[in-house]
């Protein structure tokens, strides 16, 4: 395959008008010492685009990427409360959910949608038997406020992906820990030349390891391998066990001690049970793998999460050169600096752009979480009428829509009022229209299952 047939199409979640510090996810550190902090949606929103924009600006000047804008979804997820038994008006509902229990009213909340590399797994066309483009919504079954976001991701992809030649599009796997999927955070495809090759990571235990003492293991082998079955991809693929002290420590996804793209691996040398073995096997299907390892003199697992300097986005600048968008906290930390000197001197990357997201930081969301990588062939993308496609007129009137519906200050009582729930609806619905998605949402009368 002709790389430049081959496009990186990176599908952003929007950052919700209700996102928030819930502290609802035990391993993810910044989630934690975050918690019920007030948190500013306006911001995390125009943080999180300025992302999507640097993107896209890159992707129009090399013509190897494309960016596109999911919404988000709608929140606080009513028809879910009102399928757990809470009744009345909206307004009754949240008040006595806010009364009864407060860390549900989070839950139902949380703006996790953005987060964009967990939604789903992707098989791209250039790797399927059948020519198709694969995809299986996560179940994220391992946290309830994640588990939530499974039916409307899975109503997204289809609407968004509509107009593409040959799409299937899977269930997601059975809401259970066995099958524990969190999509392609855990997930990095490499292709180079005619070879391609996939590395699928998992957190669980497995006969002959240990699985972590104190932070779940979200992404199970089981499910790994079940997503296989299910994409029959023609390419091989590898699976391989995150370090249990790993996860211990704050990596609850593979993405925050390990990225990759084309024929470039990244990783700290504490990734996985078995780093070496890892980069054997994936040299011995991609003999032109440069994998560069970063070890814990380079920067310490701790400070690796500190940073996120390893969930930096990287995007493909034609000829398997690699641009990295980093976090600020990186640019702000003198190692992690260091690290992307080396890398820079290496020729692993070509270019850094440190980027401030901290709100969505303070959640355990860097660059790379916020985004799905879809890799399509070119020809797929043309004559496909995609307004979610973002251009710089695109991000205007979008930063326009944050300024007019988000507000800059959310406290955690502020998620009881039922002014904010209409305000949501309010912004969610202008937004289909801009976006041109059509009746996405159960306040607008769709009919698709509210919940998992
Ligand atoms: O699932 N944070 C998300 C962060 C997801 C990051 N994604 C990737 N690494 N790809 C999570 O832990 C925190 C929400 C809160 O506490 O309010 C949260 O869900």
């Amino acid at each position: 395959m002709n790389p430049t047939d081959e496009v990186d199409l990176f599908l952003d979640g929007l950052v919700g008008p209700t996102h928030t510090f819930g502290g609802l996810a035990p391993g993810n550190l910044a989630s934690a010492s975050n918690a019920h902090r007030p948190s500013n949606p306006r911001a995390a929103a125009k943080q999180a685009l300025q992302k999507s924009h640097l993107v896209s600006q890159i992707g129009a000047a090399t013509g190897g990427a494309c960016q596109w804008i999911m919404p988000p979804h709608e929140r606080p997820h009513l028809p879910t409360l009102r399928r757990l038994g809470y009744g009345g008006s909206d307004a009754q509902v949240l008040a006595k959910v806010a009364q009864e229990n407060p860390t549900l009213l989070h839950q139902v909340s949380s703006s996790s949608a953005m987060w964009a590399a967990n939604a789903a797994t992707v098989t791209p066309e250039m790797d399927a038997q059948d020519g198709h483009l694969h995809l299986t919504p996560a179940n994220l079954c391992t946290h309830i406020h994640r588990a939530v976001e499974t039916p409307t991701t899975a109503s997204v992809l289809q609407r968004m992906f509509a107009p593409f030649p040959h799409v299937t599009h899977h269930p997601a796997l059975p809401s259970h820990p066995d099958f524990g999927d969190e999509g392609a955070a855990n997930q990095v495809r490499f292709n180079h030349g005619k070879h391609s090759v996939r590395l699928l990571v998992h957190g669980t235990a497995t006969e002959n390891t240990q699985g972590p003492q104190k932070a779940p293991a979200r992404q199970s082998k089981t499910a790994l391998q079940s997503l296989m079955r299910q994409h029959n991809p023609r390419t091989p693929w590898i699976t391989a066990q995150q370090h249990p002290r790993a996860i211990d420590g704050g990596v609850f996804h593979n993405d925050v001690i390990s990225m990759g793209h084309h024929n470039t691996f990244i990783t700290h040398e504490q990734a996985f049970t078995n780093t070496e073995e890892v980069i054997q096997n994936l040299t011995q299907h991609m003999p032109s793998l440069k994998a560069h390892r970063i070890s814990k003199e380079d920067l310490s697992l701790s400070d690796a999460v500190h940073t996120y300097l390893f969930n930096s986005q990287l995007i493909h600048l034609g000829d398997h050169q690699l641009a990295a968008i980093a976090p600020q906290q990186c640019a702000e930390h003198p190692q992690a600096v260091a690290v992307w000197e080396r890398l820079l001197a290496d020729q692993a990357i070509a270019e850094v752009h440190y980027l401030d997201l901290r709100e969505s930081m303070c959640n355990g969301g860097g660059p790379a979480c916020l985004r799905l990588l879809v890799p399509v062939l070119r020809s797929s993308l043309q004559h496909t009428h995609t307004p979610w496609a973002l251009n710089d007129g695109l991000y205007d009137t979008l930063t326009r829509w944050i300024d007019t519906h988000y507000r800059d200050r959310l406290e955690p009582q502020d998620l009881r009022d039922p002014q904010l729930l209409q305000d949501s609806q309010q912004a969610l619905d202008r937004l289909t229209q801009i976006l041109q998605l059509g009746s996405i949402y159960t306040f607008q009368g769709s009919t698709s299952d509210p919940s998992p």
